[in-house]
Order: C-alpha cells, then structure tokens, then sequence
C-alpha cells in the first residue's frame, strides 16, 4: 500500500489515494478533506492508524490506469543534501573551481543541506524535468527522498530527481542556488511507500537509466548502504533553527553521477528505479528551459 497523489483523466481535482497494485483507493471523499498537508502534521503512529483504518467502502475505488499520478506533495518544501556518496564528492572535485570545499564537507560533521524547490518547482512522474538554458552540462541525480511529517519523523519514502547544472555548479559552489533552484528543477513520485512498510532503507538499490532516441546511453546503480551518512544526523541539521508545520521531504543525495564527458539532452528519458520501495519507476522526460 502506497500513498499518492493523482487525478482522475478528465478532470483537474487532485485527489489522495492508497494505492495497491493496480487500484487506487481514494482517501476522504465530497465531505471529509483529507490534504496531505493535514496527514503530515500527525505522528507517524497516528497516521498508520488512520490509513489502517480507512475504509473501503466509503471512498471511491478507482483503475490505476484511468489516474494519472502527480508529484506527492502539496505545500511541502523541498530540501536536499549534497556529498553524501564518495562518489559525489569526487565528481564535485573534478568538476569544480574549488575543489578544497568539498573534501572538507564530506568530513565535516555539519553536513551540507540546501535548500531545492518549493511544490511549484517540482514535476510528477511522466512529465518533463528541465535543464537550463543557460547551462550546457546538465545531469539527473537518482536519491532517495525521505517523506518527513511536521516532527520530522520519517513517514516515508519516494523517489528524486536533484536536476542539476554541472556547468553552473563548477565554475563556483557560491552559483549553487542557480545550479540547483529554477523551475522544473525536481521530480518525485511516483508514490510515497510508507515507512513502516520499508524494512531498511539503507539497503536499497538505486538505478538510473537514461534512454535517447530509444537507445540506452548511460546507466548506473547505487547502494543506499553507501550513504556516508545517518537520515538521523541529515534530518537533525535540516530541523536546526527551523520550523515544517506540514513536513518536508528531504532528498539525501546523489551515488551516481554519469561520466564527466555527459550531459542530458532535451527529448532523454529518464527513469529512476529504487528497488526495495515497492514503488514503480520514477520516469520523465527532459526539456530545455525557455
Ligand atoms: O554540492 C553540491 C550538491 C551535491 C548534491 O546535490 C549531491 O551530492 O547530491
Ligand atoms: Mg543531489
């Protein structure tokens, strides 16, 4: 059972669901508002008891395939953190004017924690991701995004997307808000699997793979038993002197990064699979910025 958010084809509401395998299970209905801004201000207890207990026969039942999935989130912000594969840090460090900062942030005990996009920015599944039109080096980042409720408990899982600009990134980290912050910035989706249902979220296998005209040009795996650091230790700095009354989702960081000789071209297909999440792939298509 994952939760999600998605329309019926044919109509504009968004609406909350439990999904399970092929059928969606609306959650609330006509007369109960159920946002998933209110389910992350409960506890994680609480909010298992409340989709345990919702009922089937009260909510419509819907076909997956007459829904089309949106991103899950509503007035979440995106946060994310960076260098928190070896592999990331050394591509920084090739990539980078300034390769000092971020050898001593992979060491530090602060980690690094930025700020990514508001719900506007972010794309669904099965939509375009952009990369920017003033950036010719242009990357996915396949991470594992944490589901945070509003006591930055764990809640759940989905998967990201960090569209970077190498281009920008690497000719000064102080360019970071604009390698990383602009619209269409970010996909997640393409459902949340709750936590409780995920036995060890450090041991699961990350897959990008990216296609262009129909032909496989990169792919890579990662395994988040290689993250160097703890969700604790991030979810800790994220919530330092700072407030998430509806939750945040966290992303944790990119392991794989395509050889430095690659950039995403406008029309790639990207699809990003964690197995081990019981969720399907997060696919999107890429476009170039205005
Ligand atoms: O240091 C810049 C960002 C790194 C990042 O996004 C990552 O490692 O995933
Ligand atoms: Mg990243």
């Amino acid at each position: 059972m994952q939760l999600c958010r998605f329309v019926v084809m044919g109509e504009t509401t968004p609406r909350l669901g439990l999904l399970t395998g092929e059928t969606i299970q609306e959650i609330g209905g006509d007369n109960e508002v159920v946002s998933l801004d209110r389910l992350l201000g409960m506890s994680v207890a609480r909010l298992r008891d409340v989709l345990g207990g919702v009922d089937p026969t009260r909510g419509r039942t819907h076909r997956r395939q007459d829904c089309a999935l949106l991103a899950p989130l509503e007035s979440q912000e995106v946060w994310a953190c960076g260098v928190t594969y070896e592999r990331s840090r050394d591509a920084r460090m090739r990539e980078s004017s300034q390769a000092s900062v971020y050898d001593l942030v992979y060491d530090a005990d602060r980690p690094e924690v930025f700020f990514k996009a508001t719900p506007a920015r972010v794309v669904g599944p099965g939509t375009a991701v952009v990369i920017r039109a003033d950036s010719g080096w242009d990357v996915p980042e396949p991470e594992l995004a944490l589901v945070l409720n509003s006591a930055l408990e764990i809640v759940g899982y989905t998967i990201g997307n960090d569209v970077s600009s190498r281009a920008i990134e690497g000719q000064n980290p102080l360019y970071l808000p604009q390698a990383k912050t602009y619209v269409g910035c970010c996909a997640l989706g393409p459902a949340i699997a709750l936590a409780w249902e995920v036995p060890d979220a450090l041991a699961l296998t990350i897959r990008l793979t990216i296609t262009r005209d129909g032909a496989v040009v990169y792919t890579d795996e990662v395994s988040t038993n290689r993250l160097h650091r703890t969700f604790a230790d991030l979810i800790d700095y994220l919530g330092r002197d700072n407030a998430f009354p509806h939750g945040a989702i966290l992303l944790t960081g990119t392991g794989i990064i395509p050889p430095d000789d690659f950039t995403l071209h406008p029309r790639d297909t990207v699809q990003i699979a964690i197995d081990g999440l019981g969720l399907a792939p997060l696919e999107n298509t890429v476009r170039r910025g205005a």
